[in-house]
């Protein structure tokens, strides 16, 4: 039987299915990359619910598993060689998974180096920008007198959605006919911007009639409408 019991993150979430795939997370664009690329591959996986209310992701015990204090972590069971594997950031869980189950990646390497360009792009540019955007419009920042933080991000974000809306002028996924992980990682982020950041105004959203046409069908998975929602909140 698989035993987990080394990895202190165990101790604040234990397994009660120590050989499925743990995962620790909450609802937010980053966490739902991964439940939703989950609830895709059909992998069996136990989430765990890590919340800020209580601070849980700088306890010792998520620090073990990842000293950035951040959600999505993973704890593989049956990681490479057949050991376990933990592993926290979402751009490499969702390459990490997507290798692992053989889907939602391309298998020619060209392909595959492609789609592992598009998740940087999230992971680098659609994520920050559109991270501190909701920082300035919807949180603490949107009181800030100074309106140029703000700009700055709404004039990068805008930038950014237009890249995409440009690459999805003939494309039914940002790969083309197949939905991968470029998709999983970046449209998360897009509803997030227009839904809980309430920033489609401000960028224009109405101008990138690709990328709300590609998040229309997006959102319209199956697994996707699950993942959302996983791990459920208390
Ligand atoms: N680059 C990281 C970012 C993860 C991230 O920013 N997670 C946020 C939620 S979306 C978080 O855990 N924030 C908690 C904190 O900063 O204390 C990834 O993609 O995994």
């Amino acid at each position: 039987m698989t035993d987990l019991s080394s990895f202190p993150i165990t101790k604040k979430w234990p397994a009660q299915h120590p050989e499925r795939l743990q995962l620790y997370s909450l609802p937010t664009p980053n966490g739902v990359k991964v439940s939703i690329l989950l609830e895709e591959t059909g992998l069996a996986y136990e989430p765990h619910l890590v919340s800020f209310e209580t601070q849980d992701q700088m306890s010792p015990e998520f620090l073990s598993l990842n000293p950035n204090n951040k959600i999505p972590a993973i704890l593989d069971p049956d990681g490479p060689g057949g050991r376990p594997l933990a592993l926290f950031e979402s751009g490499a869980i969702l390459i990490y998974l997507a290798e692992k189950t053989g889907k939602f990646i391309p298998k020619d390497a060209a392909g595959r180096y492609e789609t592992i360009q598009w998740v940087m792009f999230q992971m680098g540019g659609i994520g920050p920008m559109f991270g501190q955007l909701g920082f300035f419009n919807k949180f603490a920042g949107k009181d800030y007198e100074d309106k140029r933080p703000r700009d700055r991000y709404v004039a990068e974000s805008k930038r950014l959605l237009g890249v995409l809306d440009k690459h999805l002028a003939n494309r039914t996924w940002i790969m083309g006919d197949d939905y991968t992980i470029a998709d999983i990682a970046s449209f998360p982020w897009i509803r997030n911007l227009i839904g809980f950041y309430e920033a489609g105004d401000l960028v224009g959203f109405s101008d990138f009639k690709n990328v709300a046409r590609v998040l229309e069908a997006f959102v319209a998975r199956p697994a996707v409408v699950k993942g959302l929602n996983i791990p459920k909140r208390g």
